[in-house]
């Protein structure tokens, strides 16, 4: 709470948001938000439920479920990463497997770690993580009375969405570029970053040899949500200035889907759109020593 005030001063006197420059920092960054509370919000599964606790064979049904569909419905990048995962972190249909197996894979693919996390957490501490090739997860399972969907991040999301994407190179770039150019950026500016992250990494698709596939979190966990692949909802070519201020519903179906032509495609999108972003610096990731190097801007 202390930090929020904590305004940081440069020689500039320039004003900008505390932001963590050292790995170490992201101790720091663990701001939840309740957005949703089981004991408060009568929508959410928990509700009213005496016995809220993981049953593994919910997860099988998820698992398989999803499994199936893959094979049509995810992008490319991500299927080789699952059978990778599959082969060699204990991703199978009876098994959850360890954060530290996850991460340790990770880290040898594209040094992205995984670091444990009790909930939600603020948009702005969570983009943060993502400049230092962290990602803050989830460890508990969705609500057993609604196997195939879940109101906020569970492992399931996290394991079964975010992971195999992060095994990739340019799409693990694509997302620490979105963590550094919200560095010390305005509210506004994360609110936008943030809007840009819900149209690309939980519910982006790209084309592939001419047909649409996912590649957004919250599509791959979730079997119903590749209505996103159907003729209903409105595709539109990935555009990060229009994305980042498109409305959106926190709900596992857009009216409004963002295909990306590749993720390298996507990455040089992005990073037009972050070098617009008014800051009285910019940023340099130094990965020597996983800490973030200011430069004044020209
Ligand atoms: N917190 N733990 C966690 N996991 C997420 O995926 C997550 C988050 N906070 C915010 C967030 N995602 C995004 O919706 C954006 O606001 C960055
Ligand atoms: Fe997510």
């Amino acid at each position: 709470i202390k930090r929020v005030t904590e305004d940081v001063r440069t020689t500039k006197e320039d004003k900008f948001h505390w932001f963590p420059r050292k790995i170490c920092e992201l101790d720091k960054c663990h701001h939840l938000v309740t957005k949703f509370d089981p004991d408060l919000d009568l929508d959410h599964p928990g509700y009213s439920d005496q016995v809220y606790l993981p049953f593994l064979t919910f997860m099988k049904e998820v698992y398989s479920t999803l499994k199936s569909l893959y094979p049509t419905h995810a992008c490319k990048e991500y299927l080789e990463a699952f059978n990778l995962l599959e082969k060699y972190c204990g991703y199978n249909e009876d098994n959850i497997p360890q954060l530290e197996d996850v991460s340790r894979f990770l880290k040898e693919k594209t040094g992205f770690q995984l670091r444990p996390v009790a909930g939600l957490l603020s948009a702005r501490d969570f983009l943060a993580s993502l400049a230092f090739r962290v990602f803050q997860c989830t460890q508990y399972i969705r609500h057993a009375s609604s196997p195939m969907h879940s109101p906020e991040p569970d492992c399931c999301h996290e394991l079964l969405g975010h992971v195999p994407m992060l095994a990739d190179k340019t799409f693990a770039q694509f997302s620490q570029d979105i963590g550094l150019a919200s560095l010390g950026a305005t509210d506004e500016e994360i609110e936008k970053l943030s809007t840009l992250y819900w149209f690309t990494v939980e519910f982006g698709l790209c084309r592939q040899n001419g047909i649409v596939k996912a590649y957004g979190a919250g599509l791959l966990k979730t079997p119903s949500s590749f209505h996103s692949l159907s003729d209903e909802p409105e595709l539109r070519d990935f555009d990060p200035d229009t994305a980042a201020v498109q409305p959106y519903q926190d709900q596992n179906y857009q009216s409004v889907y963002f295909v990306s032509e590749s993720f390298s495609d996507a990455k040089s999108k992005l990073r037009s759109y972050a070098a617009h972003i008014k800051r009285p610096f910019s940023v340099k990731y130094e990965p020597y020593t996983h800490s973030i190097e200011l430069l004044d801007s020209p």
